[in-house]
């Protein structure tokens, strides 16, 4: 029998976006449930600041929701850090029945070599996120993070929200885009056929070629609109929009 598998990035759920929430309970309930895999890259939060955030209804709830959709109709959930949820841990996983994987992850898919990642790694341009980058994925800087009251580190998310949306409004649009020559490398270093990732909220499928190979390179849609998925099969891969 034919299988396909999903991928979705960028939900960015949180209780103000009541919506989106919505639209990703029926998308798993009325798509998701019939696939054989459930991948999920990055930012499926709007932030996480430590797996006690479980503790927020509209989290326990998601996670809920992914482990219903491994149990009870054995579709495999797989969940890769973003930006904004690096944080997501062993109890996430357990709490979601969801196996956590690393960024960049190189898989067959349906017989072709598929090289996933969130997509942020790949912006290289944008120098100020990557010092940004390297102080919050810092080991030594997420335990003193950590070990702040969970009130205090809200507030301190919600303040890195604010600067991350001032310093954006003053970035041209190229510079928060992937750089060529990173996704060449990407794919040259892993030789798969065939980029997935989010990020940057504009999907599109790009064909390139690299060392001589044709390649392809998909992008997810965010799901601050009306969201949308990526199914592959063994004919391909499609963008799917979902309705209003
Ligand atoms: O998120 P998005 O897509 O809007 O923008 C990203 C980059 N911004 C970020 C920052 C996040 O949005 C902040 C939310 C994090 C919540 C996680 C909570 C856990 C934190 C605890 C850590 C252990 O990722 C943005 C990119 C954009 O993508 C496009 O690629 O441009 O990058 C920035 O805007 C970064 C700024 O350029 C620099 C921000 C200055 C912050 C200075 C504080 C540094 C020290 C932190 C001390 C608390
Ligand atoms: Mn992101």
């Amino acid at each position: 029998m034919d299988g396909r598998t999903l991928f979705i990035s960028d939900l960015h759920l949180c209780a103000e976006r009541p919506d989106a929430n919505a639209r990703f309970f029926r998308f798993l309930a009325d798509t998701a449930a019939q696939a054989d895999a459930l991948y999920i890259l990055g930012d499926f939060f709007e932030a996480w600041v430590g797996d006690d955030d479980l503790a927020e209804p509209l989290h326990a709830q998601a996670a809920a929701a992914l482990k219903r959709l491994a149990d009870a109709h054995g579709v495999a959930v797989r969940v890769m850090h973003g930006n904004r949820d690096f944080l997501l841990g062993e109890d996430f996983c357990r709490a979601s029945g969801a196996a956590l994987l690393p960024d960049p992850t190189t898989l067959d898919l349906y017989g072709t070599s598929t090289l996933l990642m969130h997509g942020d790694s790949l912006c290289t341009d944008d120098a100020e996120y990557w010092r940004f980058r390297a102080q919050v994925r810092d080991r030594a800087w997420q335990a003193d993070f950590l070990a702040k009251p969970m009130a205090e580190r809200r507030v301190i998310a919600r303040r890195l929200r604010e600067l991350s949306d001032r310093s954006k409004a003053g970035k041209a649009m190229d510079i928060m885009d992937v750089n060529t020559d990173a996704v060449r490398q990407a794919l040259a270093d892993s030789s798969a056929r065939r980029l997935i990732h989010g990020h940057t909220h504009r999907p599109a499928r790009h064909g390139l070629r690299v060392d001589g190979r044709d390649c392809e390179r998909w992008v997810l849609p965010d799901w601050y609109g009306t969201g949308g998925y990526l199914e592959c099969d063994h004919a391909g891969c499609r963008l799917v929009g979902l309705p209003d």
